[in-house]
């Protein structure tokens, strides 16, 4: 299981470019450059298209490919590359994002986690595709605008609710699964030294509030990640060999969703009637990981 590590312990030379191309406040460079921080010269990033190539990469090596649901496929060669090499110390890791992982890629995603490849793959949810307009993925939450689910006459933003797409891959049996949290990088850090040192199919999705998409001022990114932490919007826990289920972080009690829901412009127009399913959804979906905690995933 992970330990959470004190920031201290982070490695203080930068990995990536601070004038990288990404947005002010983007949570989303933040995480490429503490998994950078973390894995060092073991790291061989395989990028997709995303937002991710623009948080820059300066010193680890970096393979780009074009079609974005590739990041199963692609990180599956560069693997068995690397054993053939006898290099099998080389942590080949994906930073992608949601839509490359819970949508397109995740046919690949499926494939590598059953053959249980030996690769790392991080999401950054930024819950949209961002690098094409913030069009919607099956990862956005319920009664978000984005530019295909506009709030309108006919619309309340996005109708369904958010995929489990850390649960699925918990059902592959992988060897280690777990979320994340911007806001909570020590823990962050413990799941990513715990995962960089066993083989196989180890996969981390990560919460990384988006201040274009979500539409909020930069300076709150980290507060809003924490505030979903916080209402039980975003769970952080692990799965360890598709058995062994913890929360990672338990708040004494749970903030109300509304506040952090209201600090996005993403959901401007919701009504109480819409925050009341979302809390309930919350509240439920919550207690029903209480009640797993320290016990087996399924
Ligand atoms: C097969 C294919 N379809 C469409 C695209 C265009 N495209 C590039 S990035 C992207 C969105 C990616 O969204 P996500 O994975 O969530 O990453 P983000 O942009 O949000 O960082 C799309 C649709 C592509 N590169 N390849
Ligand atoms: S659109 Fe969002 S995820 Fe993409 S670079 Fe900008 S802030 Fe980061
Ligand atoms: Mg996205």
């Amino acid at each position: 299981m992970s330990k959470p590590v004190p920031l201290v312990k982070l490695d203080e030379k930068e990995y990536i470019a601070a004038a990288n191309q990404s947005c002010q406040g983007c949570t989303g460079a933040s995480v490429a450059r503490i998994v950078a921080k973390v894995l060092k010269d073991k790291m061989v990033r395989q990028e997709v298209a995303c937002c991710g190539p623009a948080f820059g990469n300066l010193e680890q090596p970096s393979i780009y490919g074009e079609v974005f649901e590739g990041a199963g496929a692609m990180s599956t060669g560069l693997a068995h590359a690397f054993k053939r090499m006898n290099r099998e110390d080389a942590i080949v890791t994906t930073i992608v994002g949601d839509g490359g992982t819970t949508d397109i890629g995740f046919q690949g995603l499926s494939g590598a986690a059953e053959r249980n490849e030996n690769v790392l793959w991080i999401c950054y949810d930024n819950e949209a595709y961002m690098n094409t307009g913030g069009q919607r993925s099956s990862a956005t939450s319920k009664y978000a605008e984005t530019t295909t689910t506009p709030v309108g006459e006919f619309s309340r933003g996005k109708k369904e609710r958010k995929k489990n797409v850390a649960a699925m891959v918990a059902l592959h049996r992988v060897p280690y699964m777990a979320t994340a949290s911007i806001a909570y990088p020590e823990d962050f850090i413990g799941k990513l030294e715990y995962a960089k040192n066993i083989k196989g199919f180890r996969f981390i999705q990560i919460s990384a509030p988006c201040p274009t998409g979500w539409r909020f001022e930069p300076q709150y990114a980290v507060k809003i990640a924490k505030e979903m932490v916080l209402s039980g919007m975003w769970p952080l826990y692990e799965v360890i060999n598709g058995e062994g289920f913890r929360i990672t972080y338990k708040p004494k009690e749970l903030k109300p969703v509304k506040d952090v829901l209201k600090m996005q412009g993403r959901f401007r127009h919701i009504t109480e009637d819409e925050i009341k399913d979302t809390q309930d959804d919350v509240t439920a979906y919550w207690n029903r990981l209480i009640a797993k905690d320290g016990k087996e995933f399924f």
